[in-house]
């Protein structure tokens, strides 16, 4: 697999020299100054490449082009934002910049409650809390009728949290679940955003008549109207999966689950319709098995963010170090490497470890921990690489891994 890193552009602490020393070959990123909605200009997609490029690598993957809102829900002026994605897609296309990463999630990127869960051993990880979640939504963000989504159980556990919670605690879940997460890859919420809860109310307003088939229906004519670009500048558009993989704030969610991909890859039947494969977001999810769908959308997926979790019997999760957890990311290796070796991968949300969390990163994106991940996944490719049998008997011989064989048939 081509390793790549997510590179938030030239303000990114993490330098492009850095990266090169660490073995990266290609580079992940937006141009992140763009508001969601506007055009990339050629000019601007080509400074950015040349920038890359002088560094001694190469810009592989976009992450993400952003879907506006209104595109989204199907707003009056999606059209509009279309034919601007479609420029954007062209300009990106003529500068051979060809595999985008892009989501489909409604108001909200990726959520967690925690940013630095400990693990015991010093360093931190993301972490969700099903309890405080539906706490921001019941007693923070009061979302009308939240209640009615939760169980008596859980509404049970609510109000005893009520009775214990700070008011330190509640700003930094608001910090947590709104701020942090989203401003540097949503651009729906900024740093230093004054009324969070308030734009936050009118985004899920948005959503209020959408359902789950109204979101797909959208999604479908989104894709149908780019696909002619894609074909024309042969470019790969790839759906990041929910994060996390279930039903949130009443909003509907629609890429969820091997049985919501299958939905997405068959209403718009181009090979140009493409998945990320998310292990560490499709993985917080207890329904899905990370090999089984690696293997059954392999030809559809150009992207690969490979991280892992750990799911508590309540529900709960916690970023996994990269070998651990349900992403199962040994076996996701073996089956790339095996049949589709080309496909760029990045290493995602690695721990906060040893300096890292004294040097203000993102959040999930350290510089140590993901440096780390990286090298050991750098491993298992090697092994496994080791391990396939030589380029002119694959296709003769039965493969080394017969259970990924297997599964193939
Ligand atoms: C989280 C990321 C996501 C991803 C977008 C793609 O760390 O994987 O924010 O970039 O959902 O559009």
């Amino acid at each position: 697999m081509e390793k790549t890193w997510r590179w938030f552009g030239k303000k990114d602490k993490i330098t492009l020299p850095m990266l090169k020393q660490i073995g990266v070959e290609g580079i992940v990123t937006a141009l992140y100054d763009e508001p969601n909605g506007a055009i990339w200009s050629e000019e601007a997609i080509l400074d950015l490449k040349h920038y890359i490029e002088d560094a001694g690598l190469r810009w592989s993957v976009v992450e993400s082009l952003p879907v506006s809102e209104a595109i989204k829900y199907g707003g009056e002026n999606r059209d509009e934002l279309i034919d601007n994605y479609i420029v954007s897609l062209e300009n990106l296309g003529k500068a051979g910049v060809k595999t985008i990463c892009y989501n489909f999630m409604p108001v909200l990127d990726w959520i967690r409650t925690e940013l630095e869960f400990p693990l015991g051993d010093g360093s931190t990880a993301l972490y969700f809390d099903k309890v405080r979640f539906a706490y921001f939504d019941c007693y923070i963000l009061k979302r009308e009728g939240a209640k009615a989504d939760y169980s008596a159980e859980m509404l049970a556990k609510l109000a005893e949290l009520d009775s214990t919670i700070t008011e330190a605690e509640k700003e930094k879940l608001v910090d947590n679940i709104v701020i942090k997460t989203q401003g540097f890859v949503s651009g729906n919420f900024k740093e230093g955003e004054k009324q969070p809860l308030e734009l936050f109310r009118t985004l899920l307003n948005l959503y209020k008549d959408i359902d789950k088939d109204t979101l797909r229906e959208n999604m479908a004519y989104f894709l149908n109207r780019i696909m002619p670009t894609c074909e024309q500048y042969d470019m790969n558009m790839c759906v990041h999966p929910d994060d996390p993989p279930f039903q949130m704030l009443g909003l509907p969610r629609i890429v969820t689950s091997a049985d919501d991909i299958e939905w997405i890859m068959n209403a718009v039947d181009n090979p140009r319709n493409g998945l990320t494969l998310c292990a560490g977001s499709l993985s917080a999810g207890s329904h899905n098995n990370l090999p089984e769908i690696a293997l059954k959308f392999l030809s559809r997926i150009h992207f690969a963010h490979l991280r892992s979790t750990q799911v508590f019997p309540n529900g709960n999760f916690v970023e996994a170090p990269h070998l651990e957890g349900r992403g199962e990311l040994i076996e996701l290796v073996r089956i790339f490497e095996t049949y589709r070796p080309h496909v760029p991968m990045r290493v995602d949300h690695g721990r906060a470890m040893l300096d890292d969390a004294k040097n203000g990163y993102n959040a999930g994106y350290p510089l140590y921990g993901r440096m780390f991940a990286m090298a050991q996944l750098d491993g298992v490719m090697a092994a496994v690489h080791q391990l396939l049998p030589p380029a002119d008997a694959q296709n003769t011989e039965p493969l080394p891994f017969h259970s990924v064989a297997g599964k193939m048939a």
